[in-house]
């Protein structure tokens, strides 16, 4: 295995050299053109657990991102329904986050070619396969729920975030973990979820596995840009910031973006 970047001989555009499923015709992010969308009714999206505390909180800087890490008495966050109906219950694995070195680029999807300052992705695998690998071999074992922020100036929307982003001075050393606070899932997330993008694409990093199963929701979270400076403080192993670490969009090639409407 070797390492990979966001910049430079180990950037985005040599992924495919050491990981062959990064050239693959499904890949994520892309770029979703609303004239291109297509309509389309899909059974409610089920949150099970999503308002639940964790026994235990860490958020890890791994080089590429902050990983945050939640561990749970009894059962874990569980999604089903909407796109994912009739596929199974998919539990929580991870969440983490892409950001840019301004709030003009960060996020990996882009809605009709506009970035966001930074993009919250929570991963879920189908309870079905035994592990995160096994469900990546899967078409139908992992899905991502996708947020995209906005800058906002309104101090009560920072709560949860001030508090978490207060603790990334702690792991601005690759391979540093932290304790958080006890957070949920619906403490991050906006509250309207009603509407939301969905199509079938990729892990963004290496090693890239198809298929995921995208829901990219259309409400942002509002954030102040000086929460997004203490993200864009990590290191990566080279020693320099980690100003951006979002993949650059990819070509849609013969796929179809839906949009789900209550
Ligand atoms: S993303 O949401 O498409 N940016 C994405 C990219 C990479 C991973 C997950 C989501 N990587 C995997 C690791 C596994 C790990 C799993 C769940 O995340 O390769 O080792 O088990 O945490
Ligand atoms: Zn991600």
């Amino acid at each position: 295995e070797s390492e990979f970047t966001y910049y430079g001989s180990m950037g985005p555009d040599h992924w495919s050299e050491h990981y062959n499923q990064c050239a693959g015709k499904h890949q994520s992010p892309i770029n979703i053109n609303d004239v291109d969308v297509i309509d389309r009714r899909y059974p409610e999206i089920k949150y099970e657990k999503f308002d639940k505390k964790p026994l235990n909180a860490t958020m890890t800087n791994n080089g590429h991102t902050v990983q945050v890490k939640l561990i749970y008495d009894g059962q874990a966050p569980m999604v089903s329904g909407g796109p994912l109906a009739g596929k199974g219950n998919y539990e929580f694995q991870q969440l983490h986050f892409h950001w840019g070195e301004d709030n003009t680029v960060g996020s990996e999807d882009r809605i009709n070619n506009v970035s966001f300052p930074m993009e919250l992705h929570i991963v879920f695998r189908n309870i079905r396969y035994k592990d995160f690998a096994e469900a990546t071999q899967r078409d139908d074992g992992v899905a991502v729920m996708a947020f995209f922020y906005e800058i906002s100036s309104d101090q009560a929307a920072d709560h949860d975030y001030d508090t978490f982003t207060s603790n990334l001075g702690k792991i601005e050393e690759p391979n540093s973990v932290a304790n958080m606070d006890a957070l949920t899932l619906f403490g991050l997330m906006p509250d309207n979820l009603s509407s939301y993008y969905t199509y079938i694409g990729s892990l963004t990093t290496p090693p890239c596995s198809e298929d995921v199963i995208w829901m990219d929701f259309n409400t942002p979270i509002g954030i102040a840009s000086k929460l997004l400076d203490r993200f864009r403080s990590l290191k990566t192993f080279d020693g320099s910031s980690l100003t951006h670490n979002f993949r650059p969009v990819q070509p849609l090639n013969n796929r179809k973006v839906y949009r789900a409407k209550k």
